[in-house]
């Protein structure tokens, strides 16, 4: 596997309990680094557009709703297969049936308030890094 960048954020409910820290070293010490960071209050087009995939669900607009709600931390992470292995540090998307050690099984309390976003494939990571940070924000 090669190196690889993935897209991710440390949600609403991380920022609000203040976690921002704890997340970031959990995931350092699953050996991604952190090569781009900043905090951001995100626009209901902003996350609108983000998760346009979602669009039709019936919860896309408390998605919304919960991602507008307070800052975020975006990120750029980068390491050895960072996209499976961001998905692997994550956990599951309801906390419930996420396994031990994950992010979300450490801090999530709920599925729509599950701490992190982490891309599910180089293709999304390009799109979602594209949408919030140029080239030269990014520090390998
Ligand atoms: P993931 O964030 O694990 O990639 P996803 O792409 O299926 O999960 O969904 C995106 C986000 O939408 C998820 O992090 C939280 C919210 N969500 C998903 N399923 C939900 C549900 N059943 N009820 C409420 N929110 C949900
Ligand atoms: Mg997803």
């Amino acid at each position: 596997m090669a190196v690889q960048r993935t897209f991710s954020i440390l949600k609403p409910d991380a920022t609000k309990r203040n976690l921002t820290g704890a997340v970031n070293a959990v995931i350092e010490k699953a050996g991604l680094r952190i090569v781009a960071q900043k905090r951001i209050q995100m626009t209901k087009a902003q996350a609108e557009t983000f998760y346009a995939v979602h669009a039709a669900r019936p919860f896309f607009g408390e998605l919304v709703a919960f991602m507008t709600s307070g800052p975020v931390v975006v990120q750029v992470l980068e390491g050895e297969d960072a996209i499976a292995r961001y998905r692997d540090v994550m956990g599951a998307t309801n906390p419930a049936n996420a396994a031990e050690g994950t992010i979300r099984k450490l801090f999530a309390e709920s599925v729509g308030e599950n701490t992190v976003h982490g891309s599910d494939a180089p293709e999304t990571a390009a799109v979602e890094i594209a949408q919030f940070f140029s080239g030269n924000e990014i520090v390998g």
